[in-house]
């Protein structure tokens, strides 16, 4: 029997509510790092990376999400200076420019706290708090949201030879005892985001199957967040390039935010907007829910996340 996603709660941003109960975010990504795999050395320049985040806002991103260690499969560590220096003039130009919440994608408490001094407002970590266990504390102290993710291994060694008994049940297992842990260090109930891991440590069968029931991680009651973007799998199943996969991470976001994805985490900020949006139109107005018992007919039922923007009137429907 397929599961019915559960509602999760909102987000609290500093003094913003972040609508994750009523629709599915967009976290634009922001890597300013040499060698990610899909956007790698394009934005290492400050100022190529802060016009990008702003053209990422202006195409309508919920979120930001800024990063400056790579966690490519292979990818080794990176020291905490140079993570600092790519990363904190980034976030300190991006939040004295732009209302767009910023998150940032690290695993250092150090790089955590003083991202979060400079302007995010989010903490994203990779390793869910297990590689710096003072993380979730800095987080705490900030009054931060986390998104917990799932990995198995390190980036260095995850894709070598990841293996699960069940990999659905040990990542929900995995997730519940990460929010556990970012309860016991202060963090509260809701500040807290789930995301499986799509790529990390996990062959194309493991990224299928966790796509597939989705849904069962909403019953922790937290938003759930999807990052396929243009990720391995996706080529593999085309036999495309990395740049060449918008399409294939457009139908992964579509499968994502039908099975209760609440933020997804995508490059293609322009494209997945008008994704989501769509999908989120079928979901709610479609025969799912019921268009045929709306009073106002079918243009009057905007779903919970309203007509999208510029979508009024006129067009061919
Ligand atoms: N994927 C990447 C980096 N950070 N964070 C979360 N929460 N979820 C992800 O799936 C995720 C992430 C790797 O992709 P990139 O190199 O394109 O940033």
């Amino acid at each position: 029997m397929p599961i019915t996603p559960l509602r999760p709660h909102d987000l609290r941003v500093g003094d913003r509510v972040l609508p994750t109960s009523t629709r599915c975010l967009v976290m634009g990504v922001l890597n300013v790092t040499p060698d990610s795999f899909s956007d790698g050395g394009r934005y290492l320049d400050h100022r190529a990376a802060v016009a990008h985040g702003l053209a990422l806002a202006a195409e309508g991103a919920d979120l930001l999400d800024v990063g400056g260690e790579s966690s490519r499969p292979g990818a080794s560590y990176l020291d905490e200076r140079t993570e600092l220096d790519r990363v904190l003039p980034v976030i300190e130009a991006l939040a004295g420019a732009t209302d767009v919440p910023i998150s940032i994608d690290t695993r250092k408490s150090g790089v955590a706290g003083a991202a979060l001094a400079a302007g995010a407002g989010i903490v994203n970590d990779v390793t869910a708090g297990r590689d710096d266990p003072g993380l979730l504390g800095v987080a705490a102290e900030a009054k931060a949201p986390v998104v917990l993710m799932h990995m198995q291994g390190t980036p260095a060694t995850m894709q070598d030879d990841p293996r699960y008994a069940d990999v659905v049940a040990e990542v929900e297992r995995f997730l519940a005892e990460r929010c556990d842990a970012a309860e016991a260090a202060g963090v509260p109930h809701d500040g807290l985001v789930i995301d499986p891991g799509i790529g990390f440590g996990k062959r194309d069968e493991h990224n299928y199957a966790l796509l597939a029931e989705l849904a069962r991680f909403t019953r922790l009651g937290h938003p759930v967040l999807v990052g396929t973007s243009r990720k391995g799998f996706i080529g593999r199943a085309l036999g495309l390039p990395v740049h060449e996969r918008a399409e294939g991470t457009a139908a992964t976001v579509v499968w994502a935010v039908e099975r209760g994805a609440r933020i997804v985490r995508v490059h293609d900020v322009r494209h997945m907007v008008r994704t989501v949006r769509m999908t989120e139109a079928l979901i709610h107005r479609g025969t799912r829910l019921g268009a045929a018992a709306d009073p106002r007919g079918p243009e009057g039922a905007a779903g919970p996340a309203g007509p999208a923007p510029g979508a009024g009137g006129g067009g061919a429907g």
